[in-house]
């Protein structure tokens, strides 16, 4: 903002330009685009791979990049970690987007559903949170002795 500011000292009067900065504040919390998100996944999705269906997303309204520059993480152990952050400008926000990542090979039969509590958080310690529900889907293999299990 420019203006310009009227000085006055007795009969002297002075016009003097002013330019004003306004700061951003951390005022904005990161909000995801959705509360819950449900995903099903192969139990013979290999070690290493990105659950390709699912896309968590999270904005934060804060103009300066040091007040809305988000990262992810997720609170509960599971076998599941989060990929690295991409930066998107969507509207008038900056919006952040992450994936699921499988870190340890699934198990039908030993957890058949995954309730995963994923946080947004931005540099002042804002937060936001929503929940990732993924279903594990059986796939039928052969053991050694011709068993279906
Ligand atoms: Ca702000
Ligand atoms: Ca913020």
């Amino acid at each position: 903002m420019r203006g310009t500011v009227l000085l006055m000292c007795g009969a002297d009067v002075a016009r003097v330009p002013f330019t004003m900065e306004v700061v951003d504040a951390n005022t904005a919390a990161p909000v995801f685009d959705s509360e819950r998100y449900t995903t099903h996944v192969m139990e013979t999705l290999p070690v290493g791979m990105v659950v390709g269906s699912l896309v968590i997303s999270a904005a934060d309204a804060d103009p300066d990049v040091a007040n809305h520059e988000l990262s992810f993480g997720i609170q509960e152990d599971s076998p599941f970690s989060l990929t690295e952050p991409c930066e998107d400008q969507v509207m008038c926000c900056r919006q952040y987007t992450t994936q699921l990542k499988l870190e340890k090979p699934l198990d039908w039969a030993t957890n058949a559903t995954y309730q995963l509590t994923v946080t947004a958080q931005d540099p002042g310690g804002n937060q936001g949170q929503a929940v990732i529900e993924v279903y594990v889907i059986q796939v039928a293999t052969v053991s050694h002795d011709g068993c279906f299990c």
